[in-house]
């Protein structure tokens, strides 16, 4: 019997990939799913199995090398946070298509609230788009076995499997008791490798069975899902993934309610309709969006009254929680009070003394000059600069918006456009933006605010680190429209001489303020 661990939500999936027999995890940093990864890397530095775990560039990237090991019959583990998704669909939708070799876990992790995002987007509907089996753990030693069974899942249909989880589930911490663990699949190729082709007449053929296989998957949730019965049939209560746990948190022992616990999709249809057939009304308990409940309005009679999120019942925006869940239920508000209350708001600030604070203090000497000036920016901690004082950057999208919604405002008129990148954020989506403005010739000002690292997420490697000049030079930006500076007050002056050259260049040029993040820093010196 293994020792029981302490563990994440996110640890105990990275505990039950490494235990699956995974070759490699392939990910990409994002909160709430950084630390899936950095527990494999932990264990492969601390003497465990070689396991790949190299951080890839991107959400995309990191999604199609885990579709080549699983071609050659290996188990891959891929992590993004939810936003991830949408830079990974495009390989993801069609790794359903061909299906898969190796087992193929891919884990969503979703941020309700935006407690570190941009949208609260439910990955569950990638999932159903792409016509895969999605996993919803309720627990810590859920995630643990149920990432074991996804794999094994995974070779048993030829489909990769999506693991969605949330914020307060990859965060929070409980005792997870380990099973055994395996060792990685043996090399084998394709047993039919026109799949992996995707020419129509084989697309074809795929897309039929994978629309034949939805039975069987559908037939595996009937039989995995669990219901308990209760006394009052006044309501039903259908809860998702985390929402089970916080049902079960305000009706200790014995639910007075029957309960269907939700944890893998696409939905058990039949049990779904006799539980309706014997409650008077059901409750839906999910964390996201009203998934399950938009769904069972084409699944049940419209007489059947179903109450959830897109109700009213629950909130529609932000997180579900022990207590708003309490408040679904029909219960007394519980005694603790509002946190929030409790606790000071503490709002996100730039480190004192990091570089990115003496770019902005830079940039906005210079464009006083230039009162019709725009600032596009892009997701890392200079997203900050947003915020008073500094109030310097006008746009924050999507990774790698930055330098297309500058060569975009370029094309429509606007003198001076500029772009504010992070290094991480360049390389995961920013060189393809800056080669379209290269070859259009666009008069913008790129700045790679170069901080040696992946901050935001807490300081993970950089894929460009010590190549970015080369990169930008490779895609076409010329030599001397390249410059680096380090962004500190001393260099002030330089700086800004430097943004008003370049801005007056009517080309793509490129500044590089380069000086290593002072956390990662600090970390070094300890
Ligand atoms: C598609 C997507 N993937 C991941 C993230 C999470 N994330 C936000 S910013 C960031 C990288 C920031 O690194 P960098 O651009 O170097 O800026 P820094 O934080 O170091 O200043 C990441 C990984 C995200 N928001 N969107």
């Amino acid at each position: 019997m293994n020792d029981k661990l302490l563990l994440l939500g996110d640890q105990a999936i990275a505990l039950g990939a490494i235990d699956a027999g995974i070759t490699g995890v392939y990910a990409y940093p994002g909160t709430p799913s950084t630390e899936i990864t950095e527990y494999i890397q932990e264990r492969v530095a601390s003497g465990g199995r070689t396991i790949h775990c190299r951080w890839c560039t991107n959400e995309k990237t990191a999604m199609e090398a885990a579709l080549g090991v699983s071609y050659v019959g290996r188990r891959a583990l891929v992590c993004m946070k939810h936003v991830g998704m949408n830079v990974a669909a495009d390989a993801f939708v069609n790794s359903a298509m061909t299906g898969v070799g190796g087992g193929l876990v891919v884990v969503a992790a979703d941020d309700p609230s935006m407690h570190s995002s941009q949208n609260e987007q439910d990955s569950r509907f990638y999932g159903k788009f792409a016509f895969v089996p999605i996993f919803e753990p309720s627990s810590q030693q859920e995630a643990y076995q149920m990432t074991v069974e996804a794999f094994d899942l995974s070779e048993r249909v030829g489909l990769p499997v999506l693991m969605r989880i949330t914020t307060r589930m990859a965060h929070s911490r409980a005792i997870v008791a380990p099973g055994v663990s395996r060792g990685e699949n043996a090399l084998s190729m394709p047993r039919n490798p026109a799949d992996w082709v995707l020419l129509p007449v084989n697309a074809r053929r795929r897309y039929r069975e994978l629309l034949d296989l939805q039975p069987r998957l559908e037939q595996m949730s009937e039989e995995t899902s669990v219901y308990t019965g209760g006394p009052d049939h006044s309501m039903g209560i259908i809860a998702c993934g985390i929402g089970y746990n916080y049902v079960m948190e305000n009706l200790p022992g014995e639910p007075i309610y029957p309960v269907l616990k939700i944890d893998r999709y696409p939905l058990p249809v039949e049990r779904l309709r006799a539980m309706a057939a014997e409650c008077g009304s059901l409750l839906v308990v999910e964390d996201g969006q009203p998934f399950v409940e938009e769904q069972l309005r084409g699944i049940l009679p419209s007489a059947c009254r179903v109450e959830g999120r897109l109700s009213g019942r629950l909130p529609r925006v932000g997180e579900l929680n022990p207590d708003n869940v309490r408040l679904a239920l029909g219960l007394a508000p519980a005694e603790c009070g509002d946190v929030s209350e409790l606790v000071a708001p503490r709002p996100p600030a730039l480190c004192n003394g990091c570089g990115h604070r003496d770019v902005y203090n830079a940039m906005n000497e210079v464009l006083k000059d230039f009162p019709a000036s725009k600032v596009f920016s892009d997701i890392g901690c200079y997203t900050l600069g947003a915020l008073p004082p500094l109030r310097a950057i006008d746009s924050c999208v999507d990774m790698g918006a930055s330098i297309t919604m500058a060569k975009g405002a370029s094309d429509a008129g606007l003198f001076p456009a500029l772009a504010v990148i992070g290094d991480s954020t360049f390389t995961h989506s920013g060189i393809t933006g800056l080669l379209d403005a290269v070859n259009s010739r666009s008069p913008i000002t790129v700045v790679i605010s170069d901080n040696l690292t992946t901050a935001m997420t807490g300081g993970q490697d950089s894929a460009g680190t010590g190549r970015l000049e080369a990169i930008c030079q490779g895609v076409g930006v010329e030599p001397e429209h390249i410059r680096v500076v380090v962004p500190l007050p001393k260099n002030m002056e330089q700086i800004r001489t430097t943004l008003r050259e370049e801005i007056a260049y009517r080309g793509v040029s490129v500044i590089i303020p380069r000086r290593e993040c002072i956390q990662t820093l600090k970390r070094k010196h300890k």
